[in-house]
């Protein structure tokens, strides 16, 4: 994948839609210099790249001024495709970004497709894929959280991982074939420096693949659905953790009659809360109906925060929500610690010991909140797990990683044995082939359509 001559050049509108101060139409390809040259009236003869000039894109068919511009060229092969490029900076107005890019076609250049100024850059060998991946990440986090992984992502950290680990498993490959091919001379490896390697590279990759998890979180958000009985505290819950009044708060059990969703920030962390009907044996019809939608809320959810009130004891509808989410993790907050003592909690946390940890809390205020976003912050951070790895996989990274383990487990066992070289050199090569997938070193043209596709156009 380096250095594809892509005989067309392609135009774009790289800021997004609406009204702004300015926005930038950008080119790319082996005409663009001359695409751009053709629009544009500045005051010097001689572009020199990297440098901004001032002047004005003209359409010269109807001999109409239609912007003043700042334009910079940019030189292949120090740019951000690889290729000549151009970036002009214009008005941020629709219809000057719309004329100025229908002069660029006009002029020679194709509409860009989705995501094909970095497809370029990653096909020129700008960036490995899991940069390219990076640049998505980063353009959609909504959280700063988000954003600093994406960019140590981006920076080549997470791909300079899996590299290590593809380039260690490659060496070894190839000692063995050397092996295979020259058993007088080079022989086999010794049985302890092979599981060496590949134990090493196993417990590697699976740190890694374990970031995903973290890396789905963050990217799709953390899903959390407050169950509890009515009047435990729910939705004071909801309440002090966005910080103003969403849902209704009274001291009538049933209130809340209807899944109510927020989208939350816990430290850097993108959360999807949902606040659900008290749960609890009625015959209220409308209320029914309201607790069959918490059974769904819970069934959606990552984890379920159990919400139990500690001014009253645990009661047969607190047993009956722990049976209702028994297959899912979940925390136990104790609300209303305001109150009561502690006491009160570790009798009532003694009724549901699975509970992932137990925190007294009071919704009303906001005592203890923040060792329950501690937890939040620390459960998908997984430590600081993902500082060490420069970022988090994604799904399909993820998805490579865990099958590439896959094969260094069967190889273990290959060695441990005592099968055929010629076995292990498979299972090797099978690792390997997962590995160059995940940076793009060897992918397939499927899953390259399949990245970019998400992009908008532009970038
Ligand atoms: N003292 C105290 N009262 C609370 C606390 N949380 C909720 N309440 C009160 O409990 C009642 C029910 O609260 P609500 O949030 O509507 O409960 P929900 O039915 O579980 O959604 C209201 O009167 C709240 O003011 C708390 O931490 N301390
Ligand atoms: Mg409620």
């Amino acid at each position: 994948m380096s250095l594809l001559a892509f005989d067309d050049t392609i135009a774009a509108i790289s800021t997004p839609p609406g009204a702004g101060a300015i926005a930038i139409v950008r080119l790319s390809g082996k005409d663009a210099w001359t695409i751009a040259a053709s629009l544009f009236s500045g005051t010097k003869a001689i572009w020199t790249p990297y440098q901004a000039m001032h002047g004005y894109i003209k359409d010269i068919q109807n001999n109409q001024l239609v912007d003043e511009v700042v334009l910079i060229p940019y030189k292949s092969p120090n740019t951000y495709t690889g290729e000549d490029l151009i970036e002009i900076n214009c008005h941020g107005s629709a219809v000057v970004t719309n004329e100025i890019l229908n002069l660029c076609l006009k002029g020679g250049a194709r509409l860009a497709r989705n995501g094909e100024f970095t497809q370029r850059a990653f096909l020129n060998g700008r960036m490995d894929l899991t940069q390219a991946e990076a640049v998505y990440d980063l353009i959609q986090a909504k959280t700063s959280r988000q954003s600093r992984l994406a960019l140590s992502a981006l920076n080549g950290e997470l791909g300079e991982q899996i590299k290590l680990a593809r380039q260690d498993l490659i060496e070894l490959l190839s000692r063995i074939v050397a092996g295979i091919d020259f058993p007088e001379e080079v022989g086999e490896l010794p049985f302890d420096d092979l599981n060496e390697i590949l134990a090493q590279n196993c417990v590697k990759l699976k740190k890694l693949a374990s970031t995903s998890r973290s890396g789905r979180f963050l990217r799709d958000g953390l899903r959390l659905a407050i169950v509890g009985k009515p009047n435990a505290g729910k939705s004071s819950l909801l309440n002090q953790l966005l910080q103003f009044d969403r849902a209704i708060v009274t001291d009538i059990a049933g209130t809340t009659r209807d899944s109510l969703e927020e989208l939350l920030d816990i430290n850097g962390i993108p959360v999807i809360l949902t606040d659900t009907a008290g749960i609890r044996e009625t015959r209220d019809t409308v209320e029914k109906i309201g607790i069959e939608r918490s059974a769904k809320a819970v069934e959606m959810s990552d984890i379920v925060l159990l919400v139990c009130d500690l001014s009253c004891a645990w009661t047969e509808d607190d047993q009956l929500i722990l049976q209702m989410i028994a297959q899912k993790p979940f925390l136990l907050l104790g609300n209303k610690v305001d109150l009561t003592t502690a006491d009160t909690f570790a009798e009532i946390a003694k009724h549901a010991p699975n509970a992932m940890t137990t925190i007294a809390i009071s919704a009303k205020t906001g005592e203890n909140l923040e060792k329950f976003t501690d937890w939040i912050e620390s459960f998908v951070m997984q430590g600081e797990k993902l500082q060490e790895s420069g970022g988090s996989l994604n799904a399909r990274q993820g998805e490579l990683c865990e099958k590439a383990v896959e094969s260094l487990v069967i190889a273990q066992e290959t060695v441990f044995n005592a099968m055929p070289q010629d076995c292990l050199a498979t299972d090797l090569k099978s690792a390997i082939d997962r590995l160059s997938e995940v940076c793009g070193e060897s992918v397939s043209e499927e899953v390259i359509t399949n990245v970019f596709a998400k992009f908008c156009i532009g970038k």
